[in-house]
């Protein structure tokens, strides 16, 4: 195959649509807050969807709220190559998380058409319901649906803090139909391409332009409730105590520490949420929630934490007369990226004079299971810091266009 061209990436426009897109916030900016579903989540899909719209792409959604903006190849019956990701954002958030892959595969595409290119598979964009678990718990709502990960069942089953379900949110929002028809048959995508910021170090500090992905964490988490007894703050004497609190503080620092354990740098574990009942200052906690999110790109170490924790687990329960409980949500196999996939993006970075090195992703994507259903890679470019999840997540127009450009010549090698 002849080598990719260069393609004519606007990158001022795309800036002022990334800009645009990250104020339609449910906090003020700088700080971007935009949980599924949400009056923000529903006035940035129709920003992204006039867009697409003026772009010529013809739009379709499915029954959860995938959305899919497709370029017609002149040849419509084969199976269309496909990129895209998430513009759904975790509280106190950034503008380029998920964001970058969806606005960032729009202007492919427009620089794809602009260049006078006719792709022969059709291409389309596909930007993902539910990509953060804010919303609902668990990550990946619509790609896990899409791959047949989560059953419709387990779907509708899921309920937000506020009691509300995944089927009545939904419907809600303007999305029908059963949850069934959201599974896509292997084979219905030629290949799948998510370009996205690393959230991580690695590219910045190599001074690398792009990132080639070869592999997928496997992502973990779990809830541990630990039920202990309350009491009052000054009259319970200590030796009489089963404080729940202090019971967690041992396990979450338990885990800290079979994370370390393994001594492998992609072995990590969070604990983001923790909830204290009666949660009152005078009142000993009788009982607390917290979450787990254990990952790493070797699933057997991962589960060697969790092993390790239930160790922990045991001992404390019975050290201080405490029941602890756990409920896993999730815990998936990491992802192998397509060697093919990969090799036309690595080729379309170093065509582009790019410098790019091939790696993991330590934070999951919706290609983890889109690959259970089609061959996908992904596209990391550098941001500032490594920083992610926080309102000051940058990256740099250069490293946007430069992502953009592999993306466009990868879907211009995968749909020609
Ligand atoms: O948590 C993750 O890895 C992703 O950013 N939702
Ligand atoms: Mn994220
Ligand atoms: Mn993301």
């Amino acid at each position: 195959m002849q080598p990719s061209p260069r393609f004519p990436v606007n990158s001022d426009r795309l800036t002022r649509e990334l800009a645009h897109l990250a104020a339609i916030s449910e906090a003020e900016p700088p700080i971007v807050t935009r949980v599924v579903f949400s009056q923000a989540d529903l006035r940035a899909r129709a920003y992204v969807q006039q867009l697409c719209a003026e772009a010529g792409l013809t739009l379709r959604h499915d029954a959860v709220g995938n959305t899919f903006a497709r370029w017609q190849g002149t040849h419509p019956h084969l199976a269309p190559v496909a990129t895209g990701s998430h513009i759904d954002a975790i509280p106190n958030a950034g503008a380029y998380d998920g964001t970058v892959g969806v606005l960032g595969a729009l202007e492919a595409i427009r620089a794809l058409q602009l260049s006078g290119f006719q792709p022969a598979r059709p291409i389309e964009l596909v930007l993902f319901t539910s990509e953060e678990p804010t919303r609902f718990g668990i990550g990946c709502l619509g790609s896990r649906l899409m791959g047949g990960v989560l059953s419709p069942d387990q779907a509708s089953a899921l309920r937000d803090p506020d009691d509300r379900s995944l089927d009545s949110l939904r419907a809600a929002a303007g999305f029908s139909g059963p949850l069934e028809t959201v599974r896509l048959a292997p084979g219905h995508f030629h290949a799948f391409v998510e370009l996205h910021i690393e959230q991580g170090k690695t590219l910045e500090r190599d001074r690398l332009d792009i990132g080639v992905v070869t592999a997928i964490a496997a992502p973990a988490s779990l809830w541990v409730t630990v039920h202990g007894e309350g009491g009052h703050a000054g009259a319970m004497l200590m030796p009489d105590r089963h404080d729940a609190l202090a019971a967690a503080a041992e396990l979450i620092l338990a885990l800290e520490g079979a994370a370390l354990a393994t001594t492998a740098i992609d072995s990590v574990a969070t604990v983001g949420l923790c909830e204290v009942f009666p949660g009152a200052v005078n009142s000993v906690p009788s009982r607390v929630r917290f979450s787990m999110d254990v990952r790493d790109t070797d699933a057997t170490r991962r589960d060697r934490i969790l092993e390790e924790f239930d160790v922990a687990a045991r001992h404390v329960a019975t050290a201080r007369s405490v029941r602890i409980t756990q409920e896993t949500v999730n815990a998936d196999p990491p992802a192998l990226c397509d060697p093919a996939i990969v090799a036309a993006v690595e080729s379309s970075a170093i065509e582009a004079g790019l410098k790019s090195q091939r790696m993991v992703s330590r934070a999951y994507h919706d290609s983890l299971f889109v690959a259970r259903i089609a061959p996908v890679a992904m596209i990391f470019i550098p941001c500032r810091n490594g920083v992610s999840h926080r309102p000051d997540e940058y990256a740099s127009p250069e490293s946007i266009a430069a992502g953009v450009q592999t993306l466009a010549a990868t879907l211009w090698k995968l749909s020609a």
